[in-house]
């Protein structure tokens, strides 16, 4: 099949998911071609038989706000036309399936059809996508779509809960390469024998409010007090600076890293042992997802699609985002028995095992078969 692939390009977790899949999707034998406006950051081994295409938009004084939109639809029609693409699939409903709905009606207009799937990935629908100034092309570009998929049954009810979705949605949750976790594991006790004696906790996002890093500083100081450890703060974002005020304000500057963006985070996950992910609002949790492939125990809030990947009591902790000291207690309660945290790590290994990714990927080629039937 010959598929295009809209995306963001960003660290954000529906980029990264979209790139794993269309590389994968390539490795299955389907040409591959990514639409976005940067290069997205793991897209790695372009080749002929997978591209990258991207979307200018020049800038133009009238304009207040560049039109993407126009820009990603024209850009859509041409590589679709020179590369007879056979469908588009979507990541993040805003503007992207909008977008593919417009490229859709001006294919159709050159004797063209191409199906469109759209896969919601969770602030296009929790956050962004209902604010009232989108809503209604948030609503209407959902149900242009030919199938609709979203990546948690927790962002299935939300969805059909606040929109007029006409539409049936499969749910196909987000997936990670286990082997590529298996190898970095070996890879780490070869480099790093006897690890330190010193606990390393570990947060990834997009440090954006809704992932509420106040809380992840606030509940590693509390676990400072008890126990000889460290926190890897990995990402960039708004909140950042606020963090790094509050690890002073509470005097842990000494004992909090800030590491920035990588695209190696398997590699500062297979020396961690807890990872914390408080958020108000989290569709499925790709973050906490990699550390458990990485063996780290995980304490989370219960939003969202988190008790989907984090089972309480097995994988780690499930606690109001807000509930700072159940948290602290109970991050506590796992790295001072060296028994439960080698227990911990291990079950969240094994429960990340079942979102291999190839036990995914096959559900949206079967997807994709579905779409293509559509045209039939
Ligand atoms: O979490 C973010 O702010 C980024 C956002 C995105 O679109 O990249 O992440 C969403 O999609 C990820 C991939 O499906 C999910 O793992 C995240 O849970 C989801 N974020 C939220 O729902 C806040």
């Amino acid at each position: 099949m010959k598929i295009a692939i809209v995306c963001y390009p960003t660290f954000g977790g529906s980029g990264v998911l979209a790139t794993e899949l269309g590389m994968s999707l390539y490795e299955h034998g389907h040409e591959v071609h990514f639409i976005a406006y940067k290069k997205p950051v793991r897209l790695k081994n372009l080749n002929e038989n997978l591209f990258f295409h991207k979307v200018n938009v020049p800038d133009y004084p009238l304009f207040n706000f560049q039109p993407y939109e126009l820009a990603l639809s024209t850009k859509l029609v041409e590589v679709i036309k020179s590369y007879s693409i056979d469908l588009m699939h979507v990541h993040y409903a805003i503007p992207h399936a909008y977008a593919a709905y417009m490229a859709k009606k001006m294919l159709k207009d050159q004797g063209l059809t191409v199906p469109i799937v759209t896969t919601l990935h969770g602030t296009d629908i929790t956050l962004v996508g209902n604010h009232p100034f989108y809503k209604t092309a948030v609503n209407f570009s959902i149900n242009k779509s030919d199938i609709v998929t979203c990546v948690s049954q927790s962002l299935k009810e939300d969805t059909l809960d606040q929109f007029d979705i006409k539409k049936d949605i499969e749910v196909v949750p987000n997936f990670i390469n286990i082997s590529k976790y298996k190898i970095q594991q070996e890879k780490c006790i070869e480099e790093n024998p006897m690890p330190s004696k010193e606990l390393i906790i570990t947060h990834v996002s997009n440090f954006r409010p809704v992932k509420n890093i106040k809380n992840v500083i606030l509940v590693f100081n509390n676990i400072q007090k008890k126990v000889n450890s460290k926190l890897l703060m990995i990402g960039e974002g708004p909140d950042k600076q606020m963090a790094e005020q509050l690890c002073k304000d509470l005097s842990i500057q000494d004992k909090v890293e800030f590491l920035g963006n990588t695209n190696q985070v398997e590699k500062n996950l297979c020396h961690s042992d807890l990872f914390l992910l408080p958020s108000n609002t989290e569709s499925f949790g790709l973050a906490a997802l990699e550390a458990m492939a990485s063996k780290v125990a995980i304490i989370s809030s219960n939003a969202g699609g988190l008790p989907e990947i984090n089972i309480h009591g097995e994988t780690g902790y499930l606690t109001d985002s807000n509930d700072i000291e159940s948290m602290s207690n109970y991050a506590i309660s796992i790295l001072k028995s060296p028994q439960a945290l080698e227990e911990f790590k291990l079950k969240a290994f094994k429960k990340a095992e079942a979102f291999d990714i190839n036990k995914v990927v096959p559900l949206y080629e079967e997807i994709y078969k579905k779409a293509l039937k559509t045209l039939k």
